[in-house]
C-alpha cells in the first residue's frame, strides 16, 4: 500500500489557489459541461476506510447541461504541489456521485493524474456530481492548478486487421461497437447487452447463462454494432457479464494515463476471428 502523505499546515492550503482553466471529454454531447471544484476539509473523514485528514482538499468533478449520456472519459491534472491520496497504488480513494452507475480510475505513478471512465446500461440527463477525489499538498511552490485534459483515444484498428480469408474475419476483443477505439462506449454497450438479457431472464438476475453463442443468435438485439458477441467476452471466461464491462473501463483508464494493465484475464484489444 502506498503511503500517504501526512498533510501539512492548515495555513499552507488555505493559501493555495486551484483553479479549472479547461473543460473538454470525450463521448459527450457538447452541451454537457463539466466542471471541477474543490473544498479544504476542516475536519478529517474516512472514505474507503482511508483518513483524509484535516486540511486535504475534495476535489468533485460535476455535470451540468446534460443532455444524455451512458459513458464518460475524464482525464485531470493535479499540480505538482499536490498528491492525489490513495487507497492502493493507481487507486485514488473516490467517491462516486449519482450521474451515472458504474466507474472506472486509475492514477499514475507520479500521482498527479487521475483517468475516471464510467458508464452505464442507460442514458441518463442527470446533472450533478460524476465523482470526488482527494489531494493533498506536498509543497508550497508547485503548481496549484487543476485542469481537465482530453482522454486519448484507443485506436486499436492499427494492430488488428479486418480483412476476411477464407470466410473468416478478425474482430477486436473490447471493441464492441466495432469503430476501432476501445472506450467507455464499448463498456456501456456491454452493460445494455446485459441488463437486456437479465430484464428477459429474469430467473437468470446475474447473467449467469448469458453466453456469447446466445448473444450471436440475436446480435441485432444485444449487441446492435458488434461484429460478433465475443468481442463483449472480455475475460474470455465464456459469459457475458458486467464484469465484462468494468474490463474495459479498466483497459481504457489505464491506457489513459500510460499504465499497464496488470490482469491476465483482460483480453481487451487481443484479435478475435469469426466465422462470416
Ligand atoms: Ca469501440
Ligand atoms: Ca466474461
Amino acid at each position: 500500500m502506498k503511503k500517504i502523505i501526512s498533510s501539512l499546515a492548515a495555513s499552507l492550503m488555505v493559501a493555495s489557489t486551484i483553479s479549472a482553466v479547461s473543460v473538454s471529454a470525450e463521448n459527450t454531447e457538447k452541451n454537457n459541461i463539466f466542471s471541477v471544484s474543490t473544498k479544504i476539509l476542516s475536519e478529517s473523514v474516512v472514505i474507503n476506510n482511508i483518513v483524509i485528514p484535516a486540511g486535504a482538499s475534495a476535489v468533485t468533478v460535476s455535470i451540468s447541461g446534460n443532455n444524455g449520456l451512458n459513458s464518460s472519459s475524464t482525464k485531470l491534472i493535479v499540480g505538482d504541489a499536490y498528491n492525489i491520496i490513495e487507497v492502493a497504488e493507481n487507486q485514488p480513494v473516490l467517491n462516486k456521485g449519482a450521474v451515472l452507475d458504474d466507474l472506472s480510475v486509475v492514477s499514475t505513478e507520479n500521482n498527479n493524474c487521475i483517468a475516471v471512465v464510467a458508464a452505464s446500461a442507460d442514458y441518463t440527463d442527470s446533472d450533478g456530481d460524476m465523482f470526488t477525489f482527494y489531494i493533498e499538498k506536498v509543497n508550497d511552490r508547485g503548481d496549484t492548478s487543476i485542469n481537465i485534459v482530453d482522454m486519448p483515444s484507443l485506436k486499436v484498428s492499427d494492430t488488428v486487421s479486418t480483412f476476411s480469408v477464407n470466410g473468416f474475419k478478425y474482430a477486436t476483443c473490447g471493441d464492441v461497437n466495432d469503430d476501432g477505439y476501445i472506450d467507455a462506449v464499448d463498456a456501456s454497450q456491454v452493460f445494455s447487452a446485459v441488463a437486456k438479457y437479465t430484464k428477459a431472464n429474469t430467473s437468470d438476475p446475474e447473467a449467469e447463462h448469458f453466453t456469447p453463442f446466445l448473444a450471436n443468435l440475436f446480435l441485432s438485439d444485444y449487441l446492435p454494432y458488434a461484429p460478433c458477441a465475443e468481442t463483449a467476452d472480455t475475460n474470455m471466461d465464456g459469459l457475458i457479464q458486467d464484469i465484462d464491462a468494468e474490463k474495459i473501463m479498466k483497459y481504457y483508464a489505464a491506457a489513459a494515463v500510460g499504465n499497464e494493465v496488470n490482469d491476465k484475464d483482460n483480453h481487451c484489444g487481443e484479435p478475435i476471428k469469426y466465422s462470416v
